[in-house]
């Protein structure tokens, strides 16, 4: 429609752009202005490209590539109108709202309608005053988030050295584990080579069990006979008694006088090869020695190869064992299988080095988990720390969604409470994203960003589901506020 209308107007047009051409070029920033100005009637296109007479400028018919010489009109596709707003804030607009009949809200003072196609009065005042208002609040707002968040700053710098001394203090104690738990180890590969060479004894012992049970029983069958064979020499020996004393030497029989004599010849009887006692000790001696599996009630180590050492040379001594070292090296191979021989103070030593080995993966863990806290990105000045676990909340549409800061995001219903996401990082434009919250039926596991704007306080405005299962929730908090603003620069174009 305006091309229609300009084709009426093009000698006033022309005489128009003329006109401005003297102090102000239509749509150029004050900043450009000398770019614009005639040089021997001409123009060059701001990109350098071609020179085009002067009277061209602003013609509604697009020269230069760059759309340069159009600033004030429609014609160049991709344009810009730089709308000065004396009084309030200037704006660039699309060239294509320039002239279009309707008066644009950003441009307050009506230039982008220009060829009065419709009336837009100047509402720059008004439009300053709501303005400064507005920014009033704002920055009062602001000013009061930021003194929030500067206190938040120290408290997280408190905390950040509070971690450090704490990581120093874990590291020291991991050092002084690491050495104890290094001497713990020695004194226990001793005390397992001690006990090796008990397992060896041990293991003679086992030999000497087998040995004695059959020793013990062939005495036993021999102590019987021997018995036995007595008892058979009491009767013939009373028979001779009675014969040496009832015969009748006046037969002259030779036979028996010679019998007789014999006996009465005959030394008396000894003992046999054991005595009761000897007896009683071979009864005492079936004590089996405890092995590992009762060890708890196992005497201390030194005892027990004390009391080995006095029962193995008790065997020997009554001719029940061969000396240990034949023995022990006939043996050896039979009883390799079984389990090695450990006694209490062992199995405590070991219990308690395995403890230790497992305190020190624990602290260890815990000085990682200090180290690379201090390591995350918490934001300006470390400020994230200082509000970890802070809560809030807002019903949005059907559900209650929930904000922990740094832990958690959930959205709730009466019925249920769900888990959208924890805590994972901070992102690069400083958005806190939670991740791995609960699976959705057929979807993924939820997860959410929140993005921060400057406030107060901590508030949910709002929650989107952006995707199924991926929920945007925009917060206003202190945590993004910025301190005051630089001091203007000059050269700008605001007036
Ligand atoms: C629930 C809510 C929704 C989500 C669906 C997915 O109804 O968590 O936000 O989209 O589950 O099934």
């Amino acid at each position: 429609m305006y091309r229609i209308m300009l084709l009426h107007c093009l000698s006033c047009l022309a005489l128009l752009g003329h006109v401005l051409a003297v102090d102000q070029v239509r749509g150029v920033p004050p900043s450009k202005l000398q770019a614009y100005q005639s040089v021997n009637g001409q123009f060059e296109c701001l990109d350098h490209s071609k020179r085009i007479p002067y009277e061209r400028l602003n013609d509604d018919y697009c020269d230069c590539p760059d759309g340069s010489d159009e600033p004030g009109t429609s014609a160049c596709v991709g344009g810009t109108f730089f709308c000065q707003n004396a009084g309030h804030i200037p704006v660039y607009l699309p060239s294509n709202r320039v002239n279009d009949g309707v008066c644009e809200e950003s441009c307050c003072d009506g230039s982008d309608e220009w060829l009065g196609l419709t009336k837009c009065p100047n509402t720059c005042r008004q439009k300053a005053k709501e303005y400064t208002e507005i920014q009033g609040k704002k920055e009062a707002i602001r000013q009061s988030g930021w003194k929030i968040k500067q206190e938040w700053q120290k408290t997280a710098h408190k905390l950040r050295m509070a971690i450090t001394d704490e990581v120093q203090r874990t590291q020291a104690q991991v050092d002084s584990m690491r050495i104890n738990l290094m001497d713990k180890e020695a004194s226990l590969e001793k005390l397992e080579s001690e006990s090796a060479a008990m397992g060896a004894a041990a293991t003679s012992q086992d030999e000497a069990d087998t040995i004695l049970a059959r020793y013990q029983g062939a005495i036993k069958v021999l102590q019987d006979k021997i018995v036995e064979q007595q008892n058979r020499i009491a009767q013939l020996e009373t028979i001779m008694k009675d014969v040496s004393e009832g015969y009748n030497p006046n037969y002259q029989d030779m036979a028996v006088k010679g019998a007789v004599t014999s006996f009465n010849a005959l030394t008396p009887m000894t003992q046999s090869g054991l005595s009761d006692q000897d007896m009683q000790e071979l009864d005492q001696i079936t004590i089996v020695m405890p092995r590992a599996q009762t060890s708890t009630s196992l005497p201390p180590s030194s005892s027990l190869s004390g009391f080995w050492n006095h029962y193995r040379t008790k065997l020997v001594d009554i001719g029940l064992l061969q000396r240990a070292s034949t023995v022990s090296s006939s043996s050896s191979s039979s009883s390799s299988s079984q389990a090695p021989f450990e006694s209490k103070q062992l199995l405590d030593a070991k219990a308690s080095t395995e403890r230790m080995r497992e305190e020190l993966v624990t602290t260890e863990r815990e000085l990682n988990n200090l180290k690379s806290s201090l390591e995350e990105n918490f934001g300006e000045n470390d400020v994230y720390r200082a509000v970890k676990g802070q809560c809030f909340s807002a019903l949005i549409s059907d559900y209650t969604y929930e904000v922990c800061l740094l832990q958690t995001l959930h959205q709730k219903s009466p019925s249920a409470s769900t888990l959208v996401g924890n805590f994972d990082h901070v992102d690069e434009q400083g958005s806190l994203v939670y991740r791995h919250g609960q699976k959705c039926w057929n979807g993924p596991e939820r997860s959410g960003r929140v993005d921060l704007e400057c406030g107060a306080v901590n508030e949910l405005l709002s929650v989107r589901e952006a995707q199924k299962c991926e929920y945007v929730f925009r917060v206003r908090s202190p945590l993004a506020c910025s301190g005051p603003p630089a001091p203007l620069s000059s050269g700008r174009d605001e007036l």
